[in-house]
């Protein structure tokens, strides 16, 4: 499975949304430019303004309004990752040091909330109210979801409803509502409105459930960013939990000496990796992640078949490749 489907379906509109982008991140202070554009054009997929794009196709919508909440939502990714980088105290992002350890957290938070207000800007012009609260209730849903991830950190008692509402707020939240304002824009009815919103939603989870199987079971190579990050803070993610609850007491005693007190060597990483292995973890994840795409894929039974449903299927199916 690949992209190719979705980026064929949104090809010009893309065009115009880089165009955008690159425009916007113009300032007369020079730093802004220059950090934005370091992560902006360093290979991302640009899957969530696609999915903004593939949205408004599949609703039918003919105004001009996609192309800068595509690009807003392309700036509100970029602002959280740069954000995220300096929370997660990460080195690496898409196969480049982190903005944070070529111009230092100061500049990569700063830069960060420069794309934020940007996002909100391009908003307003396009000038739908229900689109701005999507957008900005996202924002901090997001916020929400990072603050639930900080306060469960370390703590293997950390439920897995508390996970799913981290993962839901961080990350799903923001791919649901890159997808229900296409529907919004094209004024649909509720129900295709909230179909969009769902499939977003679904595709959101299972995103983040591979990645956060790959942050134990990928390779450095392929992700572009390091292995074992979210071992070392002590996140507490689904491939943890069910190692931890699969283990014997000398297991748990383990995963509590790493998680609880920080002390994660890189022996502890592979032990870490080996028990996962022997409890089937890091598949069992990816095996959700493949019950949520199959949810996702579901939301779009309502849309009848024809290219841009057909290119929303496949990046489903892409989502979920990433694992292997
Ligand atoms: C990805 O999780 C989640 C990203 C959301 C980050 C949001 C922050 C709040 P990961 P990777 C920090 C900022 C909110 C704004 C600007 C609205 O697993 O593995 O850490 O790619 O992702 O590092
Ligand atoms: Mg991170
Ligand atoms: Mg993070
Ligand atoms: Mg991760
Ligand atoms: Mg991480």
């Amino acid at each position: 499975p690949s992209l190719e489907a979705l980026v064929a379906l949104v090809k010009t509109d893309m065009e115009r949304v880089n165009a955008v982008i690159l425009a916007r991140t113009g300032s007369d202070v020079a730093m802004i430019p220059e950090v934005a554009n370091h992560l902006i054009s360093s290979g991302g997929k640009r899957l969530r303004p696609m999915l903004t794009l593939a949205c408004a196709a599949l609703a039918g919508y003919r105004g001009d309004g996609h192309v800068k909440l595509a690009a807003s939502v392309e700036f509100m990714h970029t602002a959280t990752l740069l954000h995220d980088d300096v929370v997660d105290e990460s080195d690496m992002r898409r196969g480049k040091l982190a903005a944070r350890k070529l111009w230092g957290n100061e500049a990569s938070v700063l830069v960060g909330d420069f794309l934020l207000g940007q996002a909100f800007k391009m908003m307003v012009e396009v000038g739908s109210m229900t689109c701005l609260d999507i957008l900005s209730t996202a924002a901090c849903v997001i916020a929400e979801g990072e603050v639930m991830q900080l306060a469960a950190a370390k703590n293997t008692a950390t439920s897995e409803d508390d996970y799913l509402a981290v993962i839901r707020g961080k990350t799903a939240e923001l791919f649901a509502a890159a997808c229900e304002v296409g529907a919004v824009l094209a004024q649909r009815p509720k129900a295709e409105q909230a179909a969009c919103r769902s499939y977003g939603m679904n595709l959101g989870i299972a995103f983040q459930l591979v990645d956060d199987a790959l942050d134990y079971g990928g390779s450095q190579a392929k992700l572009g960013k390091n292995v074992g990050d979210d071992f070392r803070e002590g996140k507490i993610t689904l491939p943890v939990l069910l190692a931890f609850r699969r283990g014997d007491e000398k297991e748990r005693a383990f995963w509590q000496r790493c998680l609880e007190n920080s002390e994660a060597s890189a022996a502890d990483l592979d032990q870490a990796i080996g028990l996962m292995t022997k409890h089937r973890a890091i598949a069992d994840t990816v095996e959700r992640a493949r019950h949520y795409g199959a949810i996702a894929k579901d939301a779009l039974a309502l849309f009848p078949a024809g290219p841009a449903k057909a290119a929303l299927m496949e990046a489903v199916d892409f989502c979920l490749s990433r694992a292997h």
